[in-house]
């Protein structure tokens, strides 16, 4: 079947593409938590769209979540270290300390500057194209301003790659998102992860200060996630 074969094609440029991708971010990045900037300058989603163009353009081959699947693949075991099963759905579900959990509003209020959080990317059980914290569906954060936050991401989707970043710009999304939405603090993004493997759910942990209040916004940045609701309203108040 000559598009299969195409198709086939075209994933492995990508993958070919991803792997580029890691190696200019392990090469750029000083691997420290907190301080991964894989969407910044170097060989980032620049080369993507460039690879991707004309292979995602108009909903083709590459367009839907073929992108997300294709990384998913690529990077499985590569980015971030393998947690259980168990400890996934536990941290899915665990209510940060020092904050107030409101399930009716879905919202999450930090009183904490030390601000802890889990966060897993499209989970079994949640609707897909989602983020889980407390057991919430991509609820709405508020910190303190000045508060150190932590997110551990977790890639809980079995086939699809997933990243966390928070951003300065507002949904709607488009399918490029990477592409329109600035960081809103250094650090404040996680790489993508892969599918899991037999050792586990790949888990990253990133760290910022939520130096400036505003109203932010938690996003999935592999291509069409966003697009299709992974995102999140992330609230810093405070003078
Ligand atoms: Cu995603």
């Amino acid at each position: 079947m000559r598009r299969v074969t195409l198709g086939r094609l075209a994933a492995g440029l990508l993958a070919l593409g991803l792997v580029l991708l890691l190696a200019g971010a392990v090469l750029g990045g000083t691997g420290a938590a907190g301080s991964s900037s894989w969407t910044g300058s170097g060989p980032g989603w620049g080369s993507f769209g460039f690879m991707g163009s004309g292979m995602m353009g108009g909903g083709g081959m590459m367009g839907g979540n073929g992108m997300g699947q294709a990384m998913g693949s690529a990077l499985a075991g590569r980015v971030g270290q393998p947690i259980s099963p168990a400890q996934a759905t536990a941290l899915g579900a665990a209510a940060p300390a020092g904050a107030s959990v409101d399930r009716a509003t879905s919202r999450i209020t930090f009183q904490t500057n030390d601000v802890r959080l889990a966060v897993l990317a499209s989970p079994p059980g949640g609707p897909d194209m989602t983020f889980r914290i407390a057991g919430l569906v991509n609820p709405t954060l508020v910190v303190p301003l000045g508060a150190t936050v932590t997110v551990q991401l977790v890639n809980a989707d079995s086939d699809t790659s997933h990243n966390w970043a928070l951003t300065t710009a507002q949904p709607p999304f488009p399918f490029m998102a990477m592409m329109s939405a600035p960081p809103a603090f250094p650090g404040a993004v996680a790489q993508p992860l892969g599918d899991p493997t037999s050792a586990g759910l790949p888990s990253e942990t990133v760290r910022f200060t939520a130096s400036a209040a505003g109203m932010y916004t938690y996003l999935c940045e592999v291509p069409g996630h966003a697009a299709q609701g992974m995102h999140g309203t992330f609230q810093v108040t405070g003078a």
